[in-house]
């Protein structure tokens, strides 16, 4: 029987990949470092960090920063990121979010956020989805996606096995962390990509409560 469901966010509850790319690309051209979108495709999912060296990497320009100043460049990233996320409200939820927090709830299921993003209580509280969210989990100390440890972190938060959970996202490294952590894993989005995942659907709207309904039992 179910008992939480972990969320993604960028990408499963909201988009904000385009914001991050704008972000990032801002930042790489002023280092004279071109990146498109499908080089963002392998961004989703990844944390601040973990993107600004893949970013110098593809740049060839790793070596030439220190710890300080990677630090720096993710500042000057994430200022503006948050401005490009400032105006974020209730129109920018997916369609079908809220109907399955309210089921769940119904269901007396807990539901946990497990984003990489240190960005992700902000807007859910510009959402107005705090009111669903029963923990955010906090990546900054953990490993990152594929690891499990995001996912791990929430089953344990509330002592729930992870047999007992469901993993939502968007990401190939999150199904893969979805599947380490031991839960069934939900992917939105491209089937072939997301092959590797429980069940796929193309949008969080289309997610089968048929198929709910047998788990949450
Ligand atoms: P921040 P998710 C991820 O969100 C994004 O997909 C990824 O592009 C971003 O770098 C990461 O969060 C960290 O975000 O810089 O805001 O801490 O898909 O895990 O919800
Ligand atoms: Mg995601």
């Amino acid at each position: 029987m179910i008992k939480l469901v972990v969320f993604d966010l960028d990408g499963v509850i909201t988009e904000t990949s385009e914001q991050h790319f704008i972000a990032w690309k801002t930042l790489a051209d002023s280092k004279n470092i071109v990146i498109d979108r499908e080089f963002n495709e392998s961004l989703k999912g990844v944390s601040r960090y973990d993107s600004i060296v893949k970013i110098l990497k593809y740049g060839n320009v790793l070596d030439d920063y220190s710890k300080e100043e990677v630090k720096k460049l993710m500042k000057i990233k994430n200022d503006n990121y948050v401005k490009l996320i400032s105006k974020f409200n209730e129109d920018n939820i997916n369609g079908g979010v809220e109907d399955l927090f309210i089921y769940f709830k119904k269901n007396n299921i807990k539901i946990a956020i497990g984003s990489a993003s240190r960005n992700a209580p902000f807007l859910i509280k510009n959402m107005k989805l705090d009111v669903y969210i029963d923990y955010i989990v906090n990546p900054l100390n953990l490993d990152g996606k594929p690891s499990p440890d995001i996912f791990l972190d929430a089953a344990n938060h509330f002592g729930i096995s992870p047999t007992e959970c469901i993993g939502i996202e968007d990401a190939i490294s999150g199904i893969k962390a979805i599947n380490t952590a031991g839960m069934i894993s939900i992917g939105i989005g491209d089937k072939k990509i997301l092959k590797d995942a429980d069940y796929v659907y193309d949008s969080i709207g289309e997610i089968d409560y048929k198929v709910l309904e047998e788990m949450v039992k």
